[in-house]
């Protein structure tokens, strides 16, 4: 199952590494081909090459459209070298072996993300190259295919291991990534189209994803992971600058997208803010005169769930707010940016993870979203749903005051970010009791009121925060019971859809209770 090469084609847009694997192969007795740009490299390097013009007899043509698209290259790719009428077909028609493609693609993903106009990206869709990615692919029985730079060492060190030659199973695993290459590719350039025609809704989708790092593991140890990424410019986890700590892991990058998502709802125009997420679930949100003020009103909402928490600014961090971050143990803290004062604090903690993003993400901009069951994806508009004061109808007796409204609106920002069943008290912009989860709507309000009531203990109140809070629920309570329990935790006004067969029954007990209610006539289940 040994291959020899002696013949190999290099045509790339990275010329990264070229000249180095040009002269290891030539040094190593193989023939170069090369087109344009890639062959005057080469040259520049010193090596001699054959251009691919010069075997197809045909000129690079149509602004580089049609270099490599001849049967000498393709032929040179598919013929099976054990099958005597192939080999017949290369003598007749004066067609050479390729053992080896060196391709890398135009950029197109790159000039996506660079914001380029509509001819220049369609300009970019390289057609020449997935096609020879995709024969070379085909024929891995004897074809070696290296589509990333990366690669061009491990092909080295294969060649020097079996004497000029590469093994079968290296080459089915050349062929692999090759295909997910030219799979990834083609998904890039229908997404952008999709987007590029305003699809609302695209007929067929594809999926596109570039490796961005191999994870330790996944949820658990025993589960193999990666991070892939799909190149959109949106400000987060993706394409965060980490200033320091360790690599994060696969629940690290999904909690720090939950608390950076959660803390974009609040636009820092309004005052700083802060998110505390464990487990994908917040734990405290806040809003503070200062950033370190906010960073302390969401700590003290659930200060023991927020140990090795991540936390999410919607400001640059300052020194303060780093200074009370490291009292306790945080695992990652995510901020449109952190001076470097704020950064110096933090240097003291090697493990703590610093990222930075530049900025907040839209969060009223529209998205897919994306999840496997088991045969099948589930696909969906990212829920950017978005509730403004004129949305709300009072169906209660009592219209909620002023200061009510206000943190009915926060909470219901926030109760947008909770698992349902989702039920968040907040209190003068900070959440007082979080539950989330569970599979009872009633337990998810018992279980914040709960919350509040050790909270209480700990801050050494007399009273837990409950007592004058409002409550969101990211759906219409089914019963009054979850309304009742509320109001016994001290609510006095609560935010939710509405929608119930037993909305009448909920209000009754509302009014009862001298709450205030409105329904947004918008759901936020968040699974
Ligand atoms: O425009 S193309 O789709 N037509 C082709 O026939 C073709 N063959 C190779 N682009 C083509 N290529 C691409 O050119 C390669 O995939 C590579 O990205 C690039 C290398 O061009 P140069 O050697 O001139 O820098």
């Amino acid at each position: 199952d040994r291959a020899p090469i002696k013949t190999a084609l290099l045509s790339v847009s990275d010329k990264t590494g070229l000249a180095d694997l040009g002269k290891a192969l030539s040094d190593r007795g193989v023939q170069l081909l090369s087109t344009g740009g890639t062959a005057k490299a080469l040259r520049d390097a010193g090596l001699a090459v054959t251009d691919v013009s010069e075997i197809t007899g045909f000129p690079e043509m149509m602004d580089g459209r049609v270099k490599t698209l001849h049967p000498r290259v393709h032929g040179g790719l598919l013929a099976l070298r054990d099958n005597a009428d192939h080999v017949d077909s290369m003598k007749a028609h004066g067609i050479e072996a390729i053992d080896l493609l060196v391709v890398n693609l135009y950029p197109f993903e790159e000039t996506v993300a660079a914001g380029a106009d509509y001819d220049d990206c369609i300009e970019n869709i390289d057609i020449g190259g997935p096609a020879m990615i995709r024969a070379a692919a085909k024929n891995h029985q004897f074809v070696n295919v290296v589509v990333d730079v990366e690669d061009y060492r491990p092909l080295l060190a294969e060649l020097d291991a079996n004497d000029g030659h590469t093994t079968l199973a290296f080459r089915k695993t050349l062929a692999q990534v090759a295909y997910a290459r030219t799979a990834t590719y083609d998904a890039a350039v229908s997404t952008w189209l999709a987007g590029a025609l305003e699809m609302e809704a695209p007929r067929r989708r594809a999926f596109a994803g570039t490796l961005a790092q191999t994870l330790r593991y996944g949820e658990n140890p025993h589960q193999k992971a990666a991070f892939y990424t799909d190149g959109t410019a949106r400000p987060g986890v993706a394409t965060a600058k980490q200033w320091q700590g360790k690599e994060l892991s696969y629940n690290n990058i999904n909690d720090t997208d939950a608390a950076f998502e959660l803390v974009a709802e609040f636009d820092p125009a309004n005052g700083p803010a802060c998110a505390i997420i464990k487990h994908a679930n917040p734990c405290g949100v806040a809003q503070g005169a200062s950033l370190a003020d906010a960073y302390g009103r969401a700590f003290d909402c659930d200060r023991t769930s927020a140990f090795g928490g991540i936390i999410a600014l919607n400001r640059k961090l300052d020194k303060a707010t780093a200074e009370e971050i490291t009292k306790i143990f945080t695992e990652v803290v995510i901020a449109p940016d952190a001076d470097d004062d704020a950064r110096e604090v933090f240097a003291a903690k090697k493990n703590l993870r610093l990222l930075t993003t530049g900025g907040l993400p839209d969060v009223l901009a529209t998205a897919t979203t994306y999840r496997q069951v088991a045969g099948g994806l589930l696909v969906q508009d990212k829920d950017n749903g978005h509730i403004s004061l004129d949305d709300l109808k009072v169906v209660t007796k009592r219209a909620p005051s002023d200061q009510e409204l206000s943190d009915l609106l926060f909470a219901w920002k926030v109760a947008k970010h909770v698992k349902s069943n989702a039920i968040v008290y907040v209190k003068d912009g900070a959440t007082v009791g979080v539950g989330a989860g569970q599979m009872s709507r009633v337990d998810s309000t018992r279980i914040a009121a709960r919350k509040a009531q050790d909270m209480a203990e700990v801050l050494g109140l007399d009273a837990p925060l409950t007592q004058g809070s409002v409550v969101a629920s990211d759906a219409f309570f089914p019963f009054a019971d979850g309304l009742v329990t509320a109001a016994e935790a001290g609510a006095t006004a609560i935010i939710q859809p509405g929608g119930s067969m037993r909305d009448n029954e909920v209000i009754e007990a509302a009014d009862k209770a001298g709450l205030a209610m409105v329904f947004t006539g918008m759901r936020h289940f968040r699974h």
